[in-house]
């Protein structure tokens, strides 16, 4: 294996808007895409092949650079790069001259055999964060990683790589904060101090170029909106996708489906979808159904409807070796599939038996692929579930040599899942017109936001699992990915009633919230665990129901600013050391102003830290000050939720289903605090685009307790409200904190307060809620 370092500058010169400096071994290009995000790109092609799946944004049309004889420097207002000549190494400065980054000033860029590696400094106290989905601690400090998407059913705690590729990270150290994002799709490493004594940091790839994208922007928060600038954020999802999902391995007929449906509304336990998973089709041929089972799925899914439910269904790659097959046939005459480098097709076997892949990097066919969901959308079905796409085959490796595109397997394996999401989300919108698909994929790249929502794979019925995926959901929303679920419950093996109790409550603030298990596993559905339990598991789902306009309006800032609804405390409280604590590593917030702590099923006290600021307990009322640990209860009935001061929380009324149009009352629940907060409201129609085109209702709602006022702005939009009141809950106003409250009035006129409660109109105007 030859090993070679970047060597020096040769020349370097302004060609359009990057800046192009030769070495002997490689051409290294620098561009800026922002203030706070510059590109760099090392080579060893001459040309450079500008192909990203992951980055929608061009760069800006000119760089800011001025040279002298021993670097470089590239200048924004946020940002400087300095760049050292001989050897050419990449050191990243605040514009104000604060270190943030550097080459390892020994071996830099390097190429080990076909891998292209990147040595950087490490510094004593740095931290990092990222990665997506990940097993490990939140501080993936020492800890090294693979990037390979693969099928890995039987994950522990530790397994590496699993299903999804995000090759974004945040570092942090000294205050300072910056992120890197690794755009090399080949097979890739991530080591944060593990193998180098601690002395470097290193990421790379098996082959491709050293291309990175660094972000300069001095707080975690904005780096995930710069990350999410670049690689692009979520479509508001279905308001239907936030309500409760239920899904099994198998439901193995119509029949059953509309039972379990039906027991729902019998039990009044709020739901709104259901799945079929690989047993509604025939023999496993995708876009088919078994007539036997699912005589007549127009029928079947319209009688879902009647109930309020939704129809996901599963589809995997893998086309059915079957001549007389639709798609087969079709992907045959066409040749949509994927083949060695002599043109034969390559056969995998799956759930079909021998299969065709489809090659989704090709334009033509994920148009194909898209048009063919005419099978499932015609009798009713809206949400498309993405699995295997790793891909999976038995036997895991497809061979190297199998081409996709333009592209041998090894260069994309890891966006194969990405592409498929994609052919899926473009073809299923193009066939519902304005409706909005949901598309749920296993397999990720960076960008995937823009097309799906992902879940985590194959979990087990234990703690531990349940804690690592709380931690992977709070990974995930800082590489982008808001809309993400675990199967709560684990889909391997049996959970204990107290676990399914336990991690049924934690699913309500999962961003989504889906029971689902494998096959041969007792059944999940919340009935199945006695009375008792039963009654905490529909309270809990009860609980989501409530809070879907806070929910709504937390994606609304996903889908606008790249922050995801479940936010690990690393990125609102950094510096806090506390935080990446291994006992305190699983807390997160949920949207702006609730703090989740997720409990073992066999503990019934937590040890819970809050980092500074002011705390109450959503469930009891009890005041927190910030700062320090605390042990609570947390019951198997009450997980431990607590709400920031100056928290605004808007709920509504118990609905079954999102269908249903409630009792038309808005619940802003506001929690004294001594620091003035706002929280932007936002409501549309949950299913059209017409949000695009201003159809949607959004305010500011603001509170301000040195004035003792709580502000509903003007609304933006053009939608009315679906609520035709507001009650606001003013929560330990009536206390020594805030001092008593006696008296309210609304745009000027006083009104009666009762309790904690005030009720007015929700008008379009302005409303200003002072108290005395
Ligand atoms: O080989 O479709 O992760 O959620 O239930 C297993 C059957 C295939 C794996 C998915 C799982 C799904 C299962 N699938």
């Amino acid at each position: 294996m030859e090993v070679q370092i970047l060597g020096s500058a040769q020349s370097a010169a302004k060609q359009n808007n990057a800046l192009v400096i030769k070495t002997a071994e490689a051409t290294a290009r620098v561009w800026i895409y922002s203030p706070t995000v510059i590109r760099v790109s090392i080579s060893k092609n001459t040309g450079v092949s500008d192909t990203s799946f992951a980055v929608i944004q061009k760069p800006e049309g000119s760089i800011d650079s001025k040279e002298n004889s021993d670097h470089i420097e590239v200048t924004t207002s946020a940002l400087k790069l300095s760049i050292q000549k001989s050897p050419l190494r990449f050191n990243f400065y605040t514009a104000d001259g604060k270190e943030l980054s550097q080459d390892d000033s020994r071996f830099g860029v390097n190429w080990q055999g076909t891998r292209v590696i990147n040595y950087r400094k490490l510094y004593k106290d740095e931290r990092f964060i990222g990665l997506g989905e990940k097993t490990g601690d939140l501080d993936r400090r020492g800890s090294s990683y693979t990037n390979w998407n693969s099928d890995v059913p039987d994950h522990n705690p530790k397994s590496d790589p699993l299903y999804e590729t995000f090759p974004f990270f945040v570092g942090m150290h000294g205050g300072l904060t910056y992120g890197l994002f690794f755009d090399n799709t080949h097979k890739s490493y991530f080591d944060f101090g593990a193998t180098t004594d601690h002395q470097m940091s290193w990421f790379g790839a098996d082959a491709g170029d050293m291309n990175y994208y660094f972000f300069g922007a001095q707080n975690v928060a904005d780096i995930i909106k710069d990350y999410t600038w670049l690689t692009g954020r979520m479509e508001m999802p279905p308001l239907w996708t936030l309500g409760y999902q239920q899904c099994r391995w198998s439901y193995m007929s119509a029949q059953e489906i509309l039972d379990i449906a039906k027991t729902f509304r019998d039990h009044n336990i709020p739901a709104d979808v259901m799945y079929c998973d690989i047993d509604y089709m025939d023999h496993y041929k995708i876009f088919t159904w078994n007539h036997e089972t699912f005589p007549d799925p127009k029928s079947f899914i319209d009688k879902l409807k009647s109930m309020g439910f939704r129809l996901v269904t599963i589809v995997d790659p893998g086309i059915k070796v079957e001549p007389g097959y639709k798609q087969y046939d079709e992907g045959v005459a066409k040749n949509y599939f994927a083949t060695y480098p002599n043109g034969e097709k390559f056969i995998g076997e799956v759930w079909p038996g021998r299969c065709h892949f489809p090659d989704f990097f090709r334009d033509d066919v994920r148009k194909w692929w898209g048009a063919s969901f005419t099978a499932l959308t015609e009798p009713g079905v809206e949400g498309f579930w993405n699995d295997m796409n790793e891909p999976a085959a038995w036997g895991q490796n497809i061979p190297w040599m199998v081409k996709f595109g333009n592209y041998y397997m090894p260069e994309i394996r890891n966006v194969y899942g990405m592409e498929m999401a994609r052919a899926t989300h473009e073809g299923t919108k193009k066939i519902l017109g304005n409706k909005r698909p949901f598309v749920l994929t296993r397999a990720a790249y960076s960008g995937t936001q823009r097309y799906s929502a992902v879940w985590t794979g194959d979990n087990s019925a234990y703690d531990a699992h349940m804690l690592l995926g709380q931690r992977m959901v709070n990974s995930l929303g800082i590489t982008g990915m808001s809309l993400v679920g675990v199967d709560i419950g684990g889909f391997s093996g049996d959970p204990t009633p107290e676990l399914m109790v336990r991690w049924n409550s934690l699913g309500v603030y999962t961003p989504m919230f889906r029971n689902h298990a494998m096959q041969g596993t007792k059944m999940r559905e919340p009935w199945r665990w006695g009375e008792a339990n039963e009654k905490i598991i529909k309270k809990d789902i009860e609980q989501r129901y409530k809070l879907l306009p806070y929910l709504y309006s937390s994606f609304y800032q996903s889908h606008q600013t790249g922050l995801p609804v479940s936010r690990t405390l690393a990125i609102n409280y950094t510096q806090d050391t506390m935080v990446y604590n291994p006992t305190y590593q699983n807390q997160f917030l949920f949207g702006d102003g609730l703090l989740v702590a997720p409990v073992i099923s066999t503990e019934h006290t937590a040890s819970v830290y809050l980092p500074k600021g002011e705390w109450y307990r959503i469930s009891s009322g009890e005041h927190y000050e910030g700062g320090k640990a605390y042990t609570v209860d947390a019951p198997l009935n009450d997980l431990p939720v607590f709400a920031k001061g100056g928290a605004i929380v808007p709920m509504q009324n118990i609905i079954q289903n999102t269908n249903e149009k409630g009792d038309g009352i808005l619940e802003v629940n506001v929690w004294y605090g001594k620091e003035a907060s706002k929280f932007v409201y936002y409501e549309d129609d949950g299913s059209s685009y017409d949000y695009e085109h201003g159809t949607y209702h959004k305010r500011e709602i603001s509170f301000d307790p040195a004035n003792k006022r709580i502000k509903f702005g003007v609304i933006s939009g053009l939608l009315t409200s679906k609520y035709t009141k507001i009650k606001l809950v003013l929560h330990q106003f009536q206390s020594n904190i805030s001092g008593n409250v006696r008296t309210v009035s609304v745009n000027g006129e006083i009104k009666a307060l009762s309790g904690d409660v005030v009720m007015f109109d929700n008008t379009n105007s302005a409303i200003t809620v002072a108290y005395h």
